[in-house]
């Protein structure tokens, strides 16, 4: 057998309803400051998708028909582990989203379209969210299932390069 690279495997849900997403702002932990779907890691005794559904009600206090859309894998140098992330999306959901209850998500609305004029949804928050997302987003807003990967190298000043991929239909 071939010696694997063990896998990471988290969630990230999005609500996309006319023409908005229901992103949360990262209280604590791994993405601290930043905006991303609803996620996180599947436990051992469940498939992506319940894990999904369940970090979603955790989170933002809903549940949805979730559908998968999108993998994502992330191999950084020299780590132990790759980051393989399943993306899901539903276009409707049951439950009213939490107003800022718990100490790990605020979930907001974002506007999805671009020519939003004052009065409406902010726009998507680009230079808060991980730069890979701008990648897949307009893959997501628009349905169409994706899989990217990017690899992340430290050059000899010790910052971080990266190369990509991604394959949408
Ligand atoms: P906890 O450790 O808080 O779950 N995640 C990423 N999301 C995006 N959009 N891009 C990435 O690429 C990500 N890497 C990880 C997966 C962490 C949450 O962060 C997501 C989980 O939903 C760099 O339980």
């Amino acid at each position: 057998w071939l010696p694997l690279l063990p896998i990471k495997h988290y969630t990230v849900a999005h609500i996309l309803q006319d023409d908005k997403v229901l992103l949360g702002y990262k209280k604590r932990g791994f993405g601290q400051g930043m905006y991303n779907g609803f996620g996180g890691k599947v436990e051992p005794n469940e498939t992506p998708l319940q894990a999904a559904v369940r970090e979603l009600e955790e989170e933002a206090g809903i549940k949805a028909p979730l559908r998968h859309i999108g993998v994502l894998i992330f191999i950084v140098a020299g780590a132990e582990k790759a980051f393989h992330i399943d993306i899901y999306y539903a276009e409707e959901f049951e439950g009213t989203v939490m107003d800022n209850r718990t100490e790990e998500m605020r979930p907001e609305w974002f506007s999805l379209s671009p020519s939003d004029g004052p009065g409406e949804l902010p726009p998507i928050p680009w230079d808060k969210m991980w730069d890979t997302d701008r990648y897949w987003f307009p893959l997501l807003r628009d349905k169409r299932p994706f899989v990217g990967r990017a690899d992340f190298d430290k050059n000899e000043s010790g910052a971080f390069i990266s190369r990509r991929w991604w394959y949408g239909t």
